[in-house]
């Protein structure tokens, strides 16, 4: 039994103003020619499908297309399960559909837990492997609020939940499969404790905090695919709980990560082979950061370069302590004929160079939630009540989009 975990798609991310279609599409292109290529059996995708709740229609289309080619090949079974980027509402729209065609969603947790088990069966019905497809819990997935709880215990609620939840579906498997003798894999679309995000930004939501040790999920998983964190890794020392990563470099700090999918090879319940495979580089991202004529002639170094695909997006940060009229311009021309776009020109004040801490950025570069950090911490709002504020946040935006959804339908 072959199976590809990957996770994190974020398709329909607009990435400052400029979409990410072509470089998808060609990840998604890659994916199914590596499915095909590796006779794969089954595929795994573990949340954050959508960059947004209400993702722009190319970028549906995208993920329907891609569906449509990849029940054509090998991979007979395929669980696709919500992160916190995704709107439960819009991935469940087409479920019943989708699980006539053998395609299984689970856009948010369930209401009785058995029904985020799914059976992997063979054309003879017997029984290949079983899969705990867990979304991205939701507060109101695991428990009703507690009045006069503060965010702390909130947040500590929130994480018992987490483990109680695995654990449940653990016992539910060793109830319902004594001796099981195929692979039994859990998804997850959550922050383990340990786990390395890419440098200051990997669109970690929930304050930051780990929701569950590796060591946690119960013993009966031979395999836990893990969406989120978009730098491949294994957590915890443990060889088998692991984070896929996302399909391409979704921010500036994210370009030294190698992308990657996970092909696991399966006999019996033994995970025989483990092997990252790793997607090309459709169009670099690359940040240059130094003194102005550094960075000039970085750029003018890096622009030389032959290179095929889609034009590399650089951002350049300057380091300076006086004020350089025309910057962007200046930039601007130099890099005309590069093939390269320049995305973005900031500033870094000396002082602020040796902490590493760039100037203010720019709206195109935040998502929601970051706008709504700022904003909160600008109206003095103290930084222990962000967890909480933040949470709230979310329910609302998810409230409001299954709302307009609703109104839609
Ligand atoms: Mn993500």
């Amino acid at each position: 039994m072959k199976i590809i975990h990957t996770s994190d798609w974020h398709l329909g991310q607009k990435f400052l103003y400029n979409d990410r279609g072509e470089e998808h599409q060609l990840a998604l292109d890659w994916l199914l020619d590596t499915i095909h290529r590796r006779e794969v059996d089954g595929l795994i995708v573990a949340g954050d499908i959508f960059d947004i709740g209400n993702p722009p229609n190319y970028a549906r289309r995208m993920y329907y297309r891609f569906l449509t080619q990849l029940i054509q090949t090998s991979c007979r079974h395929i669980v696709i399960t919500g992160g916190n980027h995704d709107s439960p509402a819009m991935l469940n729209a087409p479920r019943e559909l989708l699980q006539a065609l053998n395609i299984h969603v689970l856009g948010s947790a369930t209401e009785n837990l058995a029904d985020e088990l799914v059976e992997w069966r063979d054309e003879q019905g017997g029984l290949e492997a079983v899969i705990a497809a867990v979304p991205f819990l939701r507060d109101r997935d695991l428990h009703f609020s507690v009045a006069g709880e503060n965010g702390m215990e909130r947040v500590e609620r929130l994480k018992q939940g987490i483990r109680q939840h695995y654990h449940d579906l653990g016992q539910l498997i060793e109830a319902r499969y004594p001796g099981v003798e195929v692979p039994v894999v859990a998804t997850g679309h959550l922050y383990a404790t340990g786990a390395q995000a890419s440098g200051a930004q990997d669109n970690i939501y929930i304050g930051n905090k780990e929701n569950i040790a590796a060591k946690d999920f119960p013993k009966v998983f031979d395999y836990v695919a893990l969406g989120h964190i978009h730098r491949p890794q294994a957590v915890g020392g443990l060889e088998h709980v692991r984070y896929s990563g996302s399909l391409i470099p979704l921010s500036f700090s994210e370009t030294k990560d190698e992308k990657s999918v996970y092909l696991l090879e399966f006999e019996g319940k033994a995970l025989k082979q483990l092997e990252a495979i790793a997607l090309p580089t459709f169009r670099r991202l690359k940040t240059i950061q130094g003194p102005l004529e550094k960075v000039e002639e970085a750029l003018r170094r890096f622009g030389s370069k032959e290179r095929e695909g889609l034009a590399p997006w650089v951002e350049a940060i300057v380091e300076t302590g006086r004020l350089i009229p025309r910057l962007d311009q200046r930039l601007h021309e130099l890099t005309a004929d590069m093939h390269l776009e320049l995305l973005k020109i900031r500033i870094l004040r000396q002082q602020q160079a040796q902490q590493q801490k760039p100037d203010t950025p720019e709206l195109g570069e935040l998502d929601e939630m970051e706008v709504f950090r700022m904003k909160c911490l600008s109206y003095g709002s103290p930084p222990e009540e962000m967890e909480e504020l933040a949470r709230s946040f979310l329910e609302l935006r998810h409230w409001m989009e299954d709302r307009e959804e609703g109104e839609h339908a």
